[in-house]
């Protein structure tokens, strides 16, 4: 019952997340302030986000930012952004993140949380002035501390997940999170610098009118699939896809709708990715009263082998991700 837990709406974010804490006695405050190291590197990457624009009007002044670096991709910064505030924090000893191939070691070997991330997703959509996301999924090692994390700890089934959310850099900056208690969204207020309390415990719609796939790859998508999609023609829903998936998730997740990235000819086990892109919005859409899943499985129950493995997904209103399951256990 995390109704006794509810706060005001105009909450900042840091109040926010310092009350809750105290909610769990024994809690000692350090995914508290892993959150809050999150957040912090989320202002930082809206500003580079909003300033984008500028870039190439700057750049014609030279190429170099104050750091003296060369102008880096979008991207590329938010990763070091995101890894520069875990590593400060210290409560972190090891992330993967979609940006590089390899687990990162924090040096923070008493750190007792993992985190996978997907720092700057949607990144095609940034020179066309799209909103993009950063998605984050945060688990307790299973190794003991004192030394570097290992795979193992990388590599835990979504429903180990202690918490998880996204970011989005939209028409105003959002950030939506949870800890297993519901989930909460707050607002950036730019001239102020900090988030607060818009969306208090978000519930997903049961059932919506919005199919989000990329209808491009239809030719390829398995009958299951395909059925599923018609079902939705015959009942006049609306089709959305924006092609950045916080976008889309977070419309579908307000509005009421399923998303849906399946396997097609061109990525035979779909397109995203199971440990930062799949899982964490899982677990936001499960505690908010919806569903996640491959077609088959619970998405939070994949017992990952790859940290960067990719997983076709079916997320969003409970009714709907049951009805495509349905299609597609037919179909098989
Ligand atoms: P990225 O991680 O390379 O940015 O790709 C992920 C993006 C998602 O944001 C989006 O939902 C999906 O790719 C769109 O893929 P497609 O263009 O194949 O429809
Ligand atoms: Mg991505």
């Amino acid at each position: 019952d995390h109704n006794k837990l509810a706060l005001p709406v105009g909450t900042t974010l840091d109040r926010f997340i310092m009350r809750k804490q105290e909610d769990f006695p024994y809690a000692t405050g350090e995914l508290s302030q892993l959150l809050r190291d999150i957040a912090l590197a989320a202002k930082i990457v809206n500003r580079e986000i909003n300033r984008s624009g500028l870039i190439d009007i700057a750049g014609a002044y030279g190429s170099q930012n104050v750091q003296g670096e060369d102008q880096q991709k979008l991207d590329v910064i938010a990763n070091i952004r995101f890894i520069r505030a875990l590593r400060n924090g210290g409560e972190v000893c090891t992330i993967i993140s979609e940006e590089d191939d390899e687990m990162i070691q924090t040096g923070n070997n008493q750190g007792k949380y993992v985190v996978a991330i997907d720092p700057l997703d949607g990144s095609s959509n940034i020179d066309v002035n799209v909103s993009i996301g950063t998605i984050f999924s945060i688990y307790r090692r299973v190794s003991p501390t004192g030394r570097e994390g290992t795979a193992a700890d990388c590599l835990q089934p979504g429903t180990h997940q202690v918490a998880a959310g996204y970011v989005i850099y939209g028409s105003s900056t959002m950030m939506v999170y949870t800890t297993g208690n519901g989930v909460n969204g707050f607002t950036y207020e730019h001239s102020l610098g900090e988030f607060f309390l818009s969306h208090p415990d978000i519930q997903t719609p049961q059932t919506g009118n919005i199919y989000s796939i990329n209808e491009g790859s239809s030719d390829s998508f398995a009958p299951g699939v395909a059925a599923f999609v018609q079902h939705c023609k015959n009942q006049n829903f609306s089709a959305r896809y924006i092609g950045s998936l916080v976008a889309d998730f977070h419309r579908n997740l307000l509005k009421g709708g399923i998303y849906i990235y399946p396997a097609t000819a061109k990525a035979p086990n779909g397109k995203l990715r199971l440990m930062y892109e799949c899982n964490p919005l899982a677990f936001i859409v499960e505690q908010a009263g919806g569903k996640s899943s491959n077609g088959l499985q619970r998405t939070m129950e994949i017992e990952p082998k790859l940290p960067h493995e990719r997983c076709p997904v079916f997320i969003g209103s409970k009714d709907l991700v049951e009805q495509a399951e349905a299609l597609i256990a037919k179909a098989n």
